[in-house]
Parts: structure tokens; sequence; C-alpha cells
């Protein structure tokens, strides 16, 4: 199919024996060209090295005691040549206008000896120039993928791409356990920390996963991006949980090019900042010396895999041809800088290793080189073609799969089962079903409980949440009813608490994290923004990472805590494609949302963000002192299924005729307050509570603002970027006629004492914009 729609018409690529006048009506860039004559004379000068004589069995070692074979390395020179011909493919594929990416593996081919050090079911996270790694790890399968070809639809961007359907170039096949990753550098560590975390945490649990229990998690980077917090932080969890005895089963691979774009790493910076951390084995290995990277690898696999801890396996590579295609790599290095990497270039390396050993001459290393290129090259013009994605609703399919239906089926039906099971579940944290009413923090607490009962690879963890129960007790007596194993605290850090999730996630279970404070989140937010919910987009949904993030956030909370505990800004979570984002206001609703994150996490591979109101956690009452007005009686876990509320659908109070006051959160207490108030001057309100504020409900929301003709939205975020942004154009764009207002917190950061008052959404202003708008 692909070779048809290029048939013919595609331009071949020329061959690499040509001379340079060959290239000059051609649009291949002509640095490579001139790169590649130079390394095709290297080769040749590497004839004095060839010993003559009998060539050495395939099995031979292909130096003197080395576990590398002749056979092996010569597979993995091919892998490293059809590596070098895919970089020189995506530049001739982008001169043509039918690439879209020119960021190569040239100089980083080493990285074939750390593929074949691994095994196929070693889940690898993978570095942009990791190529040769990944046509290795596709000659492992049985049948062997063609790897080249994976590639060559990524670089332009088709849709028959299989992982990524031309979303994104990225290495990444279920098959061969590769998970792709995104464009954020080092933002994959903290994933691959915590999937390692997690393989050893399921073992313990008796959980199964998609891979062996042997399995070692591998994550390659570059040495700039060893700079970046994110990887800072991956290091230290690594390091902190294996410090403590917790198995880690994790290779880091720092390709080291020595330069991030133009900014070199100082001389000896990554063995300095990685080697001597405790509990983190340091190797280091020669990226142009296949031999020596292998054994070093191996060696960095055994301690992971036998030791179930972290290796850093430093491979010292060079950058050839500039970060990128676009890039004029002679404007900051100079050309004795250029002229050191090329002599250091991985494909002459195991050139030499092949010719010393006898194995290949010059010239049968060239004919693999012209083979190896005509290939590449030619499978390059079959894809040029190919066809791309054209319609949002084909981008967009693998956003955010959902089955509301099979929601809530799994949840009806876990009626029953419940009721079998009763007998045998753990002793609950709270009574569960117990009769009296309980608070929003109490329903929460049972909830969990309730449901790590029900889901064995249900875990709850967080900064705090074990020992203490949380900072406002809603993880309490979890841990004495489920143990260490399920329930623990974390490191003080956002970004591994994430990573934790999103390896537990991918590992099978259903991770529950807690964020101490919304304001914590944001230092955080790549976490879910670039990894999480983008994982499902750049795979096709192959991969999903559920999980369900409590976080307690919000404010009010009468001038205790300043700004930072009392954050209300929501934007940056809810222009994030996928995500749903739960407000849970009461308690009934806390119980009911949470388990439909839950089945929906666990179904349907859903990243959600439950939003706690802290200052309605230990509320009880509603209009006065002791009217219980906000505790509600959560029923039993084998009652429950009638609760389920399905995410998108809204609660609404009351049936006034005159007003709708449409809000969420603490905003809903305001509100319904406001109405009693309003109605006893006269103007009957009815009160929307939105409950998820993604995806918004937008047929209660409609259907609210008909019932009146007239909307009030009552937002505690700001008014800038809140949420009443989006309930005002929904309602204009499906059509809404009537009368709008809106009342919203200041475009203000939240001070300590009674000045919070002054900036936040209030009753008072609630029922002023209420009236005014009959006025
Ligand atoms: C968080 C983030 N910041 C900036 C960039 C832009 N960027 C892309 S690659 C790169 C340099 C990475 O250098 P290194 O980690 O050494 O990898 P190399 O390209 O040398 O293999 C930068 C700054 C990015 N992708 N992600
Ligand atoms: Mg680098």
């Amino acid at each position: 199919m692909m070779s048809a729609a290029v048939e013919g018409s595609e331009p071949r690529p020329p061959a690499c024996s040509s001379t340079t006048s060959d290239f000059a009506d051609d649009a291949t860039p002509a640095a490579p060209d001139l790169a590649e004559q130079r390394l095709t004379r290297a080769i040749r000068d590497l004839a004095e090295l060839d010993p003559g004589g009998v060539r050495p069995a395939p099995y031979d070692p292909i130096r003197r005691g080395s576990s590398l074979s002749v056979a092996r390395c010569l597979e993995l020179f091919d892998a490293q040549l059809a590596s070098r011909h895919l970089d020189l493919a995506a530049r001739w594929l982008r001169a043509r206008g039918a690439g879209y990416y020119t960021i190569g593996s040239s100089g980083h081919e080493g990285n074939a000896a750390v593929a074949a050090a691994l095994r196929l079911t070693d889940p690898a996270l993978l570095h942009y120039r990791s190529g040769a790694f990944y046509l290795v790890r596709a000659g492992q399968a049985r049948p062997p993928r063609d790897g080249v070809t994976d590639v060559l639809l990524g670089l332009v961007a088709a849709a028959a791409e299989p992982i990524a359907g031309g979303r994104h170039k990225v290495f990444g096949h279920p098959e061969l356990h590769v998970i792709p990753q995104t464009s954020t550098i080092a933002s994959h560590l903290p994933r691959a920390t915590g999937l390692a975390f997690a393989l050893a945490r399921a073992a313990k649990l008796g959980l199964e996963t998609p891979w062996p229990a042997d399995a070692v998690v591998v994550c390659s980077f570059g040495d700039a991006s060893v700079n970046h917090s994110t990887a800072a932080g991956a290091l230290n969890l690594a390091a902190y949980c294996a410090y403590q005895g917790l198995p880690l089963p994790l290779v880091l691979v720092c390709e080291d090019n020595g330069i991030g774009i133009s900014v070199r790493t100082p001389a000896g910076w990554i063995e300095s900042a990685s080697a001597g951390r405790p509990g983190v084995r340091y190797f280091s290995a020669d990226g142009a010396d296949l031999e020596q990277a292998y054994e070093t690898a191996s060696a960095a696999a055994d301690w992971a895999r036998d030791r179930r801890a972290p290796a850093f396996l430093h491979l010292r590579t060079v950058r050839l041809g500039g970060h990128a295609g676009t890039d004029v790599e002679s404007a900051y290095r100079t050309p004795a800088e250029i002229a050191a990497d090329t002599a250091r270039d991985p494909l002459l390396g195991t050139a030499r290793l092949l010719i010393q050993a006898g194995a290949l001459n010059p010239a049968e290393v060239l004919d693999r080189y012209e083979a190896s290129r005509a290939r590449v090259l030619a499978l390059a013009a079959d894809v040029a073609g190919a066809p791309r994605l054209s319609t949002a609703a084909q981008v967009m399919a693998p956003i955010a799969p959902r089955r509301p239906a099979i929601v809530a089926a799994n949840l009806a039906d876990r009626e029953r089962q419940v009721q079998h099971t009763l007998r045998d579940r753990p002793v609950p944290a709270q009574p569960s079903g117990q009769a009296g009413p309980l608070t929003l923090a109490q329903a929460i607490n049972q909830t969990l409980a309730d449901e790590m009962a029900d889901r064995p690879g249900m875990i709850v963890f967080g900064e705090d949440v074990a020992r203490k129960g949380g900072v406002y007790g809603v993880t309490r007596g979890l841990l004495r009813t489920f143990g260490p194993g399920r329930v623990f605290d974390s490191p003080l850090d956002e970004q591994s608490i994430l990573g934790l999730a999103l390896g537990a996630g991918l590992a099978g279970m259903l991770p529950v994290p807690e964020i101490q404070y919304l304001a914590y989140l944001h230092n955080a937010a790549d976490q879910i923004r670039g990894e999480a919910a983008t994982l499902s987009f750049f795979s096709r949904a192959q991969y999903r990472n559920p999980m369900v993030v409590r976080i307690a956030g919000l404010a009010y909370q009468e001038g205790f805590g300043g700004h930072f505990h009392n954050d209300n800004s929501l934007a940056a979570l809810r222009d994030i494609p996928g995500l749903i984002v739960a407000c849970p206001a009461r308690p009934d609703d806390a119980a009911a949302m949470l388990r439909t994150c839950l089945a929906a996490a666990e179904l349907d591979g859903s990243v959600s963000i439950f939003l706690e109101p802290i200052a309605l956690y230990h509320q009880r009452d509603l209009y006065e002192r002791g009217d219980g007005g906000w505790l509600a009686a959560c029923p039993p876990p084998e009652h429950q299924a009638a609760d389920h509320v399905q995410v998108g659908r809204g609660r609404l109070y009351g049936n006034g005729k005159d007003l709708t006051i449409i809000s969420f959160g603490n905003g809903l207490r305001l509100s319904l307050r406001a109405a009693r108030t309003l109605a006893a001057d006269g103007l009957n309100c009815r009160v929307l509570d939105l409950r998820w504020l993604a995806p918004l409900p937008f047929e209660d929301l409609l259907r609210a603002a008909a019932a009146t003709g007239t909307v009030l939205v009552a937002d505690e975020t700001r008014r800038t970027g809140g949420v009443s942004e989006g309930v005002i154009t929904t309602l204009v764009d499906a059509g809404f006629t009537g009368r709008i207002a809106r009342v919203a917190s200041h475009d203000s950061f939240v001070p300590l004492g009674d000045a919070a008052g002054a900036v936040l959404l209030s009753e008072a202003a609630i029922e002023d914009a209420a009236r005014d708008l009959f006025r």
C-alpha cells in the first residue's frame, strides 16, 4: 500500500560511493555525505590492522576473553550501520519535504551494545539517539521486526507507524517492550524509576505485571539532561530507595556526547555527578568500543537484575552531524572539536574491532556499509508518500478513549461481587457502611478503604499518607489495614510521587498518589501534562498509565496558610487533553466520584485529578451550627452501585424558577447558603454543582441554564483562567441567549489572615450579583 503511493514518482537516493559532484543537484545535505566519505576513507585505512589468515568462527570471541562473539558483533554492527543510515534517510526525506524529524543517533551507535546486554522483555524508555538500541531490540523479537521501517514511518509521520501512528517521532513498540517517550528531556526518568519500583513492589504483593519477575527497566538519556531537576530527582529517588534496601531493578544509561545542543558538559562532570551515589552502582564504557560497551552494559544489567538494584551506565559517545538536521554546528564548535568526534566514530570503532579480529576486511566492511545504505534509503523512498493522519478525529482518537457504560457496569457488578467477598475482607480503616453520616474526609477515607479491599492492585502513597494518615487524616488507618506494601510514605518530591504513579500504572497497578496541596502540584505538573496525559496519545492507546491523583486544594482556610495552602488555580489542569478533573464538594459525591475515577482508571486507563476542597474536609454544617447539613451517609459497598456518578454529570439542588447558580467545590456551599437568603427575598434559585471540572457536565449545564433562562456562575477560582470562563463559553457556544453573569475570586494570590476574604469569592458577592441580575 505504501509503495503504491510513491510508485515511480519518488527520486532514488544517491549511493555513497559517488563523488561529491554527484550530489550537487541533489537535496541531500552536503555535510553528512562528506562525513560519509571521510568515514569510508578511514575504514580503508584500517587495512593494516587486518591479521589475514584464518577467519574466526562465528562463535569465537571477538576479542580474547570476551563474551561478545564474532557473529553477535556482526549483528550489532549491522544495527549500527542501519541506525546511521536512518539518520541519512531522515535528512534526505526532510530535504524532499517528505520527512519531519532529523535528530539522529549518529555517534551514539554504541547503544546497540546496551540492547544486546539486556533482554527483549526488559522495559525500555529510550533517548532520542537510541536508534541502534531500537534496531537491536527489533531483531530480538521472534520473528524479528523490521525496526528500520518502524523508524522511517515515524520520520514521515505515517499513520501506519506502529507506536504513535504519525503523532510524533518516537521509538516504541509494545512487542519490543519499548515505551514511547516525549521530547521533554529527562521527563521519563521519574517514570522509569517508578516502573522499576513498581515491578519489585508488584512481585512482593503477588500481582502480575506485563513483564517477567526478573525484568530490569532500562532508561537512556543525554548528558545535558542529567542536569535537569527531573533527572536529579529521579536519580535521587533511585538512590533513596536503594539506600533503604528497597528493590529497584533499573539501568540508567547516560549517553554522554559531551554536549547539549551547543552547551558543553564540563569534562568529568557526569562521572562526578553520578558516581558514588549511595546504592547506585556506577559503570563507565567507551561507546566507540562495542566490545567494551557490551561487557560493561552486561555487568550493569547483571547488577540490576541479580541485586534488584539501580545501575548508572555512563556510555561515552560522540555526536556526529550536529544536534539536528538544521543545526549549523560550526557556529559553536571548532573544526578541531568536530574532527575529534569524527575520529571516535563508533562505526569506525566496530569496523576496527571486526578487522582486528579477522572477521571482515575493509572491503567487506564497506560492502556491508553500502548494502545497509542502499537498503535503508530504498525503504525510505518507499515510505516517503505513506498516508498521514488528516482529520482531528483521527489525531485525537487515542487521547483518552473512555467506555462509561463499561465503567458503570463494572461498578454495578461489584454490588454482587462485594456481597460474596464481604466476609473475607480485611477490616477497613473506618467501619464500612457505618450508619452515621460522614464528613467529606471520612467519606473519602472510607471509600479508599473499601476500594483497596476490592482492588488488589490499588496502592496509596505520598508525603505523610502512611504513618500520619495524611495532613488532614484522609488516609488514616489505611496503613494498619493494608500494610506498608500498599500504603507508604514517599520522599518529599512531587515529581517522584507522580513518577512512582506513572511507573506503577504502566506496571498494571492502580496508583492513588496524594499531593499535599494544589500549589505543590504545579512544580511537578509536567509529570501529568507531558507524561501521564500524553502516553496514550503517543502510543495509540497501546500503553496507558491509569492513576487517580488526590490533591488537597482550594482556599477558605480562615486566613491560615497563605497562598500556597489556599491555591485556587486550575487552568493548568483543565486544558490538558483527556485529563479528568473531579472536584467533589459533598461526602456522598466524593465517595461515588472516587469510585468512578478508580473504575475508569482500572478499565480505561484514565488519568484523573481528584481535587478535594480542604475547607470542606471536616465541614459538618450547611446553614446553622449543628444542622449536619454537610454530612452524608455513605452506603456500604454492596449498595453503592446505584450511587455511580458518571464522569461529566453535575448535580442539581432545588428547583427555583428565577435563577440558576452554577458552582462547584467551596462555591457550592456558599451558593446554597446564598440561595436560601435570596429565596427569603423572593428570588428562587436552583444550584448546579458541576462536580467535574473537566470534562464539564455539558448537558446538565445547558438543561439547568435553560430551566430559568438566567445564569450566575459562582466560581472560587480566579476571574482570569478560572472555571467560569469555560462555563460561560460553553453556554454561549451552545446558543444560550439568556442573561449570564459571573462572580469569581480576584486575579490575585491568596494572602494570609483576614485579607484572604478580600480576594476570594464570598457568599455576599454571590447574593449581590444575583440581585444585580434582576435589577
Ligand atoms: C525540558 C526541555 N528543555 C529543553 C529542551 C530542548 N532541548 C532538546 S534536546 C536538548 C539538549 C539535550 O542534550 P543532551 O541531554 O546532552 O542530549 P543530546 O542531544 O546531546 O543527546 C535541549 C535543550 C527539551 N527538549 N526539553
Ligand atoms: Mg549530549
